[in-house]
């Protein structure tokens, strides 16, 4: 099967300006990369470069051209979510599946605690994101250009997101078997989400709270540096994303 694929941002070594044919990786990429479905703005993706990047690991990105839809992309991936990797022949998508089995396949460092009580408040963190934070945020996304911006959408969602920072931050508090100075599998999706909301805030006038723990919390997975430099690569495809809902806006204003 030929999928074209065209290598974005990250660290893509001998990075590409053009399309490649995926039978023209060579034998030697094949063998010692990780290929890495993504695309530039999604946040899940950028969740997992976190982990990629503090194993230093090398990573090949491809963005197939259809996207999540892109019917060559459906026969690797079955679950047409990004991000989803290829390990040789082991194709396998969802941020959270592959972050447990990049953990458990490149054993250094290692991103779960050893106590059973400990990594399960990880995975509990981790979830806490994806099923409770996250989804709420999504919400917003919408909202973004104001064509189609519901005030009352964006109100409802402005209450539910500080309800979440306050129950995050009532997680960490009591979790006596948080030590921030190891980055795991819970803390990777947060700073994305976290800059994702502040480009978020000014634009729909969002009044959050941010809870003292919370606040500690971003600033203590921020000083590790694969969080640093995942939130240095991640901010042009923000702001990118961003202005496009504002060019589209003012595109339509003069096409009409
Ligand atoms: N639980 C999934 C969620 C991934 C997800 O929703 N990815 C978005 C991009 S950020 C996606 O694939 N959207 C396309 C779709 O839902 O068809 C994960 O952690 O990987």
């Amino acid at each position: 099967m030929t999928v074209w694929v065209k290598p974005s941002h990250g660290d893509c070594v001998e990075p590409k300006e053009i399309l490649w044919n995926d039978a023209a990786i060579s034998f030697y990429e094949r063998r010692f990369l990780l290929n890495v479905y993504t695309t530039p703005e999604s946040l899940y993706c950028a969740k997992l470069r976190v982990l990629l990047r503090h194993k230093q690991t090398q990573w090949h990105e491809i963005s197939p051209a259809g996207g999540c839809g892109d019917a060559g992309y459906l026969e690797i991936v079955p679950a047409g979510t990004m991000p989803a990797i290829v390990d040789g022949s082991f194709s396998l998508a969802d941020s959270e599946a592959i972050a447990e089995y990049l953990n458990e396949t490149i054993i250094e460092p290692a991103m779960l605690p050893d106590a059973a009580a400990a990594r399960a408040r990880c995975r509990e963190r981790s979830r806490f994101h994806d099923t409770r934070l996250e989804p709420e945020l999504r919400k917003l996304f919408s909202q973004i250009g104001e064509a189609g911006r519901d005030s009352q959408i964006v109100r409802l969602q402005g209450k539910i997101l500080n309800q979440r920072l306050d129950e995050l931050s009532r997680l960490l508090v009591s979790d006596a078997s948080l030590d921030t100075r190891h980055l795991t599998l819970g803390d990777c999706g947060f700073p994305i989400s976290f800059a994702w909301i502040d480009a978020f805030t000014p634009v729909l006038g969002l009044t959050l709270d941010w809870p003292p723990a919370v606040i500690l919390y971003r600033t203590q997975i921020g000083i590790h540096p694969a969080v640093r430099e995942e939130l240095d690569a991640y901010s042009a495809p923000i702001r990118a994303w961003m202005q496009s809902k504002f060019t589209a806006e003012s595109t339509k204003g003069v096409n009409d």
